[in-house]
This record gives structure tokens, C-alpha cells and sequence, in this order.
């Protein structure tokens, strides 16, 4: 079992990770409403649509220069299609292939093409049950960073995380060590309690691509995007009041305990959870000391000490598995939510 506390330990599981992660870069999300969806993500969140078709719509941020971050696509029920990472180079798929095939998953490639503006890409569904895509590269597409006056809702940046909901975060967590992940933060029990609640593991040195936490999994919690600033965060909050989608928002805005990050928890309109994330920091010290927080101590979560609502523990879209049903879930031993507060 690996342990989040040793930074010299994670570099050597990084020299011998499989093959290269550089980063979290895309995912898909099945939708029930595409024409809906769209006028969520684009009119009012500001994503810039590279593409679309009757069947999907191909999504980015202002500072990508890949095609997409974001593909939209039309389903029979509400799902998480695939996770995305990149690679650092087409040999690296081959070894990810070799990898999985080895540890018994299920495995199958794409040609150049078959998803819009992506290289060959290797889908697998890894030991968790998650559908997970790695590929190596991208149709490049104008950088829109300092094109100031086309910039529109929270100026989303880019992609940032995924967070998935996990039975058994000591399991997921050996699983992201193996393949080179480091840890940044994690949610730890107190008095004898050895639970991890929840970890954050990153290949790019910010807090993390990978967010691991307790629940009936494995679902994915939410994907986050990089919004601009700050600013850009509460403008998106005044112009869903103002367009009436204000129940779409969840939690915050606010500030995070874990990550330092500035945030905002919102629900599309099939109950996706995004999050419009930005601030968080450095992480590329090879010395790095991951940050531990008491599942008791109630800042962890909201920096200001407002109150996580229920459902935000609780709830995540069910993720599509490779027969095109969607994965089985199973329950956590210990959930952080039912962590009663110590006296302080
Ligand atoms: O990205 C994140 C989060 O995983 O979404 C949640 C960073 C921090 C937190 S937390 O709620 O723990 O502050
Ligand atoms: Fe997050």
C-alpha cells in the first residue's frame, strides 16, 4: 500500500511509472439535450465550440490549443463517456497499451479521426471500471488566450481535473501511484482511523489531475475547468441569476481548504457537476510535502467554513462502460460525510 507522505518514494514510482502522463486533457459527457446543454456550456459559460454535428458539439477553453476539452454528445441517458489524458509521445500509447493488457482490462484503439481532431487514442476501462482514453495528439486550433474581446461567461481556460467518486480511495490511490501520480493533499481519519477520504494527484506540478474521493463509485464527481480569475467566477454567478439558471448552481462560490483554489460547483443541465476552478499552486519540487487535513477539521473543505451541502457529497454521473451500459457502483466502507466534528 503506498502512502501519501513520501516524496522520495513518489519519484522513484515516477521514474517507473509504465509509460507518460502529462496531463488530464478532455473528457465527453453523454447528454440527454444537446441543443440544451449548449446554450448552458456556450451561451452562458462561455466555452468556445471548435466543431459540431447533430450529435455532438466539440468544446474549448480560451488558452487551448488543442481542439477540444470538452466534447458534448447525444445519449440515450445522462453518463460520463470517457476521461481523457495526454501522453508525451504516440510510443507511450503503445506502453499504456501494453500496460492495461497486462492487468486484464479491456482495451481497444481509435484511429486518427475517429474522435474529431484526435490522433490514434487507446480506450481502455482500467481496473476501477473507469473509461479512460490516452492519446498523444490533437488537431491544434487558434490559441484564443489574448483575444480579449471575444471572451465571454467565466472565461474558461482549459481543463483541469477530474474527480471521481471511489469505494476504496487506498485502492484508487496505489493504482495512481503505480502509474507515476504524486500526491498534493489528502482528507485523513483521526484517533486510529487509517481511512484516506479523499486524495489529490497530479502528473502536471498544480495540486492535481486526479481528485480520488469516498463514495458509491466508481462515478465521476466532477470535472474541473481553469476560469480565468476570480472575477470571472462571480460574473458567471451574476449572469446565471440574471438568466434564471440559478438553481444550476451547487456549492460557492468560495474558497477551498484542500488546493488553496478558488471555486464554484455547478450542475449542467442533466446534473453533470463541473467546477469553475482557478488560484491553486506550484507543485513541481521533487521534495513536495504532501498537505494532510483532518476529516475533522471543517475548514478542509470550505476555506470560509460555509457549510458543503449534502448532495455535493453524495451525488455523480454514472460512467459508460465499454458494452455502452454504464459501470456497476458499490458502496464506501467510511464516507467523510458521516464523520461526526470533534469538540475543538
Ligand atoms: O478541486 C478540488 C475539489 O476536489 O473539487 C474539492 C479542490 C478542493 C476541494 S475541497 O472541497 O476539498 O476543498
Ligand atoms: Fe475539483
Amino acid at each position: 500500500m503506498a502512502q501519501p507522505g513520501d516524496p522520495q518514494e513518489w519519484l522513484g514510482a515516477r521514474r517507473a511509472a509504465p509509460f507518460d502522463i502529462v496531463r488530464a486533457a478532455h473528457a465527453e459527457l453523454l447528454v440527454t439535450d444537446l441543443r440544451h446543454s449548449r446554450e448552458f456550456y456556450v451561451n452562458l459559460l462561455g466555452f468556445v465550440v471548435t466543431e459540431e454535428d447533430d450529435s455532438a458539439i466539440y468544446l474549448r477553453g480560451y488558452e487551448d490549443r488543442h481542439h477540444h476539452c470538452l466534447v458534448l454528445r447525444s445519449g440515450r441517458v445522462a453518463a460520463a463517456g470517457h476521461l481523457s489524458f495526454l501522453v508525451a509521445s504516440e510510443a507511450e500509447l503503445e506502453l499504456a497499451a501494453d500496460h492495461y493488457r497486462a492487468a486484464g482490462c479491456f482495451t481497444r484503439w481509435l484511429d486518427a479521426g475517429e474522435e474529431r481532431g484526435q490522433g490514434p487514442a487507446l480506450r481502455v476501462q482500467d481496473p476501477l471500471g473507469c473509461p479512460l482514453e490516452f492519446f498523444s495528439r490533437m488537431e491544434k486550433v487558434p490559441c484564443l488566450l489574448q483575444r480579449y474581446h471575444l471572451q465571454q461567461g467565466a472565461r474558461m481556460q482549459r481543463l483541469d481535473h477530474f474527480n471521481l467518486h471511489v469505494p476504496d480511495v487506498q485502492r484508487a490511490f496505489d493504482l495512481y501511484h503505480e502509474l507515476g501520480f504524486g500526491c498534493s493533499e489528502y482528507i485523513g481519519g483521526d484517533g486510529g482511523d487509517s481511512t484516506i477520504y479523499a486524495a489529490w494527484m497530479f502528473r502536471k506540478p498544480h495540486v492535481h489531475d486526479v481528485a480520488l474521493t469516498a463514495g458509491r463509485g466508481p462515478r465521476l464527481h466532477h470535472l474541473g475547468f481553469w476560469a480565468a480569475d476570480k472575477d470571472a467566477i462571480l460574473n458567471t454567478c451574476d449572469a446565471l441569476g440574471g438568466a434564471g439558471w440559478q438553481e444550476t448552481i451547487e456549492r460557492g462560490p468560495g474558497r477551498h481548504g484542500v488546493s488553496n483554489a478558488f471555486y464554484l460547483y455547478l450542475r449542467d443541465p442533466d446534473g453533470h457537476r463541473i467546477e469553475l476552478y482557478t488560484a491553486d499552486y506550484w507543485t513541481g519540487d521533487p521534495d513536495l510535502d504532501p498537505v494532510r487535513w483532518s476529516v475533522n477539521d471543517e475548514q478542509r473543505r470550505s476555506f470560509w467554513g460555509h457549510t458543503v451541502p449534502e448532495r455535493w457529497y453524495l451525488e455523480s454521473s454514472l460512467l459508460q462502460a465499454a458494452d455502452g451500459s454504464t459501470v456497476p457502483v458499490s458502496d464506501p466502507a467510511a464516507q467523510e460525510l458521516r464523520q461526526p466534528l470533534l469538540p475543538r
